[in-house]
């Protein structure tokens, strides 16, 4: 008999770390990892397998399949906004061939066991793109289905597996005379994430956390956007109870496989501000990246989560006060100290 676990791709990344902690405290299945990088110490002491390895070699993929009943995916592996436009094939190959793999084998093992394996996708704002500033002005909260148009290699690599997730859940060998079981695709379509415990690498949305880290650091830093420039954020913890609330929700009450959530929507000016008054010494100021910043600009000021709330009863404990106040500052502080 094969062993039932849960599959996390990427467990290695600033997701990964948080989720692993917290999926194995639950304790309910072990974890199978999957990841190019080796796991940190203390997060390989807590799961059952560790395979260094990549989601695009499909026999590693095989071998994952023929040893383990696979329950649930998080699929966390991607390649970024910014390292994506250095590497767009190789992003496309990562992000898009990568996740193709990963649901074909999660359709055969729903086939194989007559039970859908759950695949939870983290989606982005990236998938989102505004034409200009006026127009993101006047839609500062998108809905799921608004402005589609992603600019990046990376947002049209999560738009487009939102759309194979749905493939592989709904319509998935549509023409045969007896559906087989499909998986169970869910989809969050996070904000930019901040971690008081890892720095963000290959992102756009990083000049928050990086800005905030260098001050904790003591060390100067130039933001490469307009202290003007408005995303969303989300705190890792609220990002990790997301994905988990997600996978726990009954399926009959999801109306929807794609879902926006949201924390709090703050300008880089006011994100600076709060950094300064957590460490006053902290010296930063603006070197703007022209490009970097017109990826930016085509992401949304903020995302419309109502129907993640009505569904499955999201709602984020961090609002901006808390998440600096109780969360970034304390954490950061002592990781630094
Ligand atoms: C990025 O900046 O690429 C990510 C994202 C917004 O998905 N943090």
């Amino acid at each position: 008999m094969r062993k039932k676990v849960i599959l996390i791709t990427g467990a290695s990344g600033e997701i990964g770390h948080a989720l692993v902690d917290n999926l194995a405290e639950g304790g309910d299945c072990e974890l199978v990892t999957l990841d190019l990088q080796e796991l940190p110490d203390a997060a390989a002491r807590k799961v059952k397998r560790h395979i260094k390895g990549s989601i695009t070699d499909k026999m590693t993929l095989d071998a994952i399949a023929s040893e383990y009943e696979i329950d649930v995916i998080y699929h966390l592996a991607a390649l970024l906004s910014t390292r994506a436009e250095v590497i767009p094939g190789t992003a496309h190959r990562v992000n898009v061939e990568g996740t193709l793999l990963l649901l074909e084998m999660a359709a055969e093992q729903s086939q194989f066991r007559g039970k859908p394996v759950q695949f939870i996708f983290p989606s982005s704002i990236a998938a989102y793109g505004m034409p200009d500033l006026e127009t993101k002005a006047a839609y500062p909260r998108v809905r799921e289905w608004e402005w589609n148009y992603p600019t990046t290699m990376y947002g049209a690599n999560k738009l487009y597996c939102e759309r194979l997730g749905i493939y592989f859940s709904d319509h998935y060998k549509q023409l045969s005379e007896e559906r087989p079981t499909t998986l169970d695709f869910r989809c969050l379509r996070y904000p930019g994430l901040i971690s008081a415990f890892t720095v963000p690498s290959g992102g756009t949305s990083d000049y928050g956390p990086e800005m905030l880290h260098a001050a904790a650091k003591g060390v100067p830093y130039h933001c490469f956007v307009r202290p003007d420039t408005s995303i969303n954020f989300m705190a890792m913890p609220d990002a990790v109870k997301a994905a988990l609330s997600l996978a726990a929700a009954p399926a009959k009450s999801l109306t929807q496989r794609v879902y926006n959530i949201t924390a709090f929507g703050l300008s880089a000016e006011q994100f600076r501000d709060q950094v300064v008054k957590a460490f006053p010494g902290a010296e930063i100021g603006y070197q703007i990246h022209e490009k970097r910043q017109g990826i930016v600009d085509t992401w949304p000021m903020d995302t419309d989560d109502k129907h993640a709330r009505r569904d499955w009863g999201w709602q984020p404990d961090y609002g901006m006060e808390r998440c600096f106040e109780e969360y970034l500052v304390p954490n950061i502080r002592k990781r630094y100290e």
